[in-house]
């Protein structure tokens, strides 16, 4: 299997094209439950899933915290943050995701191309690395899930992007969007993400909130006129995150989003990448951040990851745990699935996993997790015991009157009259949280 890339070299040598082999092999660098072309509720398994590698992690993360220097042994990153390195990085990328097998990758603007010392220079890097992008997509047939912008590494984003005090940053972050989405269009892009990491505050004193909210909401507004204006079709999405690196982010999490969306007339442009670890900071588990934006209609995409509730930040690890993909992909199915969307693992390997192969390892046990986790969530969606328990749960509003308050025929008055003819509600049934779990696990 000859990878792509142009130094003739492997940057992965010994590495072969990882392959299904099925649960009983004893080969580690295999899939055991990621078939990519086996049928699932009749689609195949890379039609379900779509998963994605992240640029940004796994070909620039270095393992270095705030407490100490880089581990990772990394051979791509030794030309420095140079253009010629950058393109030579985008073959070792290739090499990767071809050799996992992944049909997708997502990127930010500042991941593939070093910012130069004025924009019109990072246009000019980003244009050449894009070049590079490109050719390697039409070689391997890999595609663009979404692309984005970085609007919060550089010291000029310190009070925010969009939502900064300063009205030039907002300026110089539209320039920098319009390109990020030029790029991501000449590459076939499905999808466009704005994650605001420092759209937020630190304190309230020295904030105008409603100015800051209105001028996020312009900012959508001229990337929704520029999509239009140059023809990308591409899904928009919103990542929500509560915090880290600020103290309050406006995006915090699905519910606020859509409020969001909803309040500035941006409502049909954007859905939601809901990404693990981002729900968890939120307070709230992945599975209610699916159903929530699921039944408003804005699921999207997902960054699949996990935390440590015992760290406490954002510690994107990556998914093994296949109660939580079964939830996760359970919340996909029932909403019909994720494309334009998919499934993309935002997320790094331990700064102790430090050598080329845990990116392999760890890619392999997020795919064959969330695998794992879509054929428990068919398994369970074929049989219906779970949905049976949950209608068996709510029968009385399939009763006369629960159907005549869900078509909106009840008002106070008659519920009130029927209620004083009864004098008490009929009694209440046990919520069987217990037996719901019992069942779940008969499926585990
Ligand atoms: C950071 C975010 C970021 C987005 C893309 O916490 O997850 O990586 O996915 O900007
Ligand atoms: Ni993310
Ligand atoms: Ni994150």
């Amino acid at each position: 299997m000859a990878a792509a890339h142009s130094t003739g070299s492997e940057a992965f040598p010994g590495i072969p094209k990882i392959r299904y082999e099925g649960p009983a092999t004893k080969n580690m660098l295999a899939f055991r439950h990621y078939d990519p072309d086996a049928l699932v509720e009749g689609k195949t398994m890379r039609d379900h899933l779509r998963f994605a590698v992240s640029y940004w992690h796994t070909f620039r993360g270095t393992g270095s915290d705030p407490f100490g220097a880089p581990t990772m042994i990394r051979p791509w990153e030794q030309g420095g943050d140079t253009v010629e390195a950058a393109i030579a990085r985008v073959a070792v990328a290739f090499e990767f995701i071809q050799k996992l097998g992944v049909d997708f990758y997502c990127f930010h603007d500042r991941d593939v191309a070093p910012e130069g010392k004025t924009l019109a220079e990072s246009h000019k890097h980003l244009d050449a690395v894009a070049a590079a992008l490109k050719a390697h997509q039409e070689q391997t047939g890999i595609k663009l899930l979404w692309g984005t912008a970085n609007l919060f590494s550089n010291p000029r984003y310190v009070h925010g992007a969009a939502t900064s005090c300063n009205a030039e940053v907002f300026a110089y972050a539209a320039a920098q969007v319009k390109k990020a989405m030029e790029v991501t269009h000449s590459l076939g892009g499905a999808g466009y993400v704005f994650w605001g990491g420092r759209e937020g505050y630190q304190c309230l004193w020295n904030t105008d909130m409603k100015r800051e909210v209105d001028h996020l909401a312009r900012f959508m507004h001229m990337a929704v006129d520029y999509a239009k204006e140059i023809g990308f079709t591409g899904q928009f999405y919103f990542e929500p995150k509560p915090r880290e690196p600020t103290k309050h982010q406006y995006d915090f999490d699905c519910a606020t989003c859509i409020n969001f969306l909803r309040a500035y007339g941006l409502e049909k442009h954007v859905k939601m990448n809901i990404e693990t670890n981002h729900a968890t900071l939120a307070g709230h588990e992945m599975q209610h951040e699916l159903e929530y934006a699921g039944m408003q209609g804005y699921l999207g995409s997902i960054d699949a990851n996990t935390g440590d509730t015992l760290v406490g930040w954002d510690t994107d690890q990556f998914p093994t745990n296949i109660y939580l993909t079964t939830q996760i992909m359970y919340s996909i199915l029932k909403y019909g699935g994720l494309a334009p969307g998919g499934v993309n693992f935002d997320a790094k390997v331990r700064r102790e996993s430090f050598e080329p192969v845990d990116l392999f390892h760890a890619h392999i046990g997020g795919m064959d997790a969330f695998a794992r986790g879509l054929k428990i969530a068919a398994a369970m969606r074929a049989d219906g015991a779970i949905q049976k328990l949950v209608d068996e749960r709510y029968a009385s509003w399939s009763s006369p009157l629960g159907k005549r308050i869900e078509a909106g025929s009840e008002s106070f008055a008659t519920l009130e009259k029927e209620m004083l003819a009864k004098g008490e509600a009929a009694a209440c049934t046990s919520g069987r949280q217990e037996l719901f779990e019992n069942v779940i696990n008969t499926y585990m």
